[in-house]
């Protein structure tokens, strides 16, 4: 299989995450992808390849104008202001349904963020604008030729991204804004599977109310974990995208073979929904051993995830989300694409 890769994913290098109380250095930092992309190279899986430049006009199929500016500005506003560290929010509307954008970028920080964990810092927006090219660049080649699969090694991740929030570690919603190209360049209906261990609110906000995008996610129950307000068995869709989004939220300790039922349960949903294309948010962060999921997934059991994606038998690209700082990450992750490769 062949993977989009671009070293600019370096120009994300946040030094702060807000965790526990603690200013950490971020789980979500540039050694994920050079784990992954050593591994690449070391098995022989395929090759590298770099991404084009399809510019802005998808990003804002996908995301608003006003958030994408604020993205593209924030970090800049925020040390023009004065404040030393990096930007981190502190207030938030909450409970409020309507509220009046802030002039100032403290207050717009609340406005725009989901989740106080991800701070701006310098180069956050080359680096998210590349990761969506990557997303991009990989679904347009698996689109334009004969292979069955492809791999769009995105960094920073992109399902928690809504339309106009960030957090999470996303800033840009990778997957969905590779979804909404498909359904710009000729495909009728495309499946997303989430199998990252959090649930994909982002994505499953952006297509809520669509029967043309299908979204299935197999992740940690919110009532334990990150995003918390996500996820849950009920939420199904809206309107005429009521049944077109599918969770299935799995306990603390959930091991391969119970998740495995889920991941069954997945694939039969998006078999029956007849995708023209399939896009899988792939993170590896349910592995065993990942500092902050609660999933016991061994290296070998991705293996077998892979094969079971083949199995389906259609055209698929896998987009790299989470799964943070072991070296297994680039085992697990090159193990489900050869596992599809060998089916
Ligand atoms: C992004 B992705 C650790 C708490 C982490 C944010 C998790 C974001 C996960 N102190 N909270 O879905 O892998
Ligand atoms: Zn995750």
């Amino acid at each position: 299989m062949e993977s989009i890769f671009s070293e600019k994913h370096i120009l994300r290098n946040a030094k702060t995450e807000l965790s526990g109380g603690l200013l950490v250095e971020p789980y979500e930092r540039p050694s994920r992808a050079e784990y992954i992309v050593n591994r690449i190279r070391d098995t022989q899986l395929g090759n590298v390849i770099s991404p084009g430049d399809y510019g802005m006009s998808p990003i804002r199929a996908i995301h608003s104008a006003d958030f994408v500016e604020f993205l593209q500005t924030a970090w800049v506003r925020w040390k023009e202001a004065g404040f030393e560290g990096e930007a981190i929010p502190s207030v938030w509307p909450a409970g409020q349904l309507q509220t009046v954008r802030p002039r100032f970028i403290e207050g717009q920080l609340g406005y725009y963020a989901l989740a106080g964990e991800t701070s701006l810092s310098e180069g956050t927006w080359e680096a998210a604008y590349e990761s969506a090219q990557v997303a991009l660049s990989g679904i347009d080649k698996l689109l334009s030729n004969e292979s069955r699969g492809i791999f769009s090694l995105c960094r920073p991740p992109g399902h928690h991204a809504t339309a106009n929030r960030y957090g999470g570690y996303c800033f840009l919603n990778n997957v969905a804004i590779a979804a909404q190209y498909c359904r710009d360049n000729g495909s009728q209906r495309v499946a997303i599977l989430d199998i990252d261990f959090h649930h994909g609110n982002g994505t499953q906000e952006i297509f809520y109310d669509r029967d043309d995008v299908l979204f299935v996610s197999l992740h940690g129950d919110p009532l334990d974990t990150f995003p918390f307000f996500w996820g849950h068995e009920k939420e199904q869709g809206r309107g005429s995208g009521t049944g077109y989004t599918v969770n299935y939220p799995m306990p603390p300790g959930t091991g391969f073979a119970s998740w495995r039922e889920s991941l069954a349960k997945a694939l039969e949903k998006i078999a029956a929904f007849n995708a023209d294309v399939l896009l899988v948010s792939l993170g590896v962060d349910t592995f065993e051993n990942d500092p902050i999921s609660f999933f016991k997934l061994k290296s070998d059991d991705y293996l077998v995830v892979g094969r079971d994606i083949a199995e389906l038998g259609i055209k698929t690209q896998f987009v790299m989300e989470g799964g943070y700082d072991v070296e297994e990450i680039g085992i697990n992750v090159v193990n489900v694409l050869a596992g599809f490769d060998s089916r």
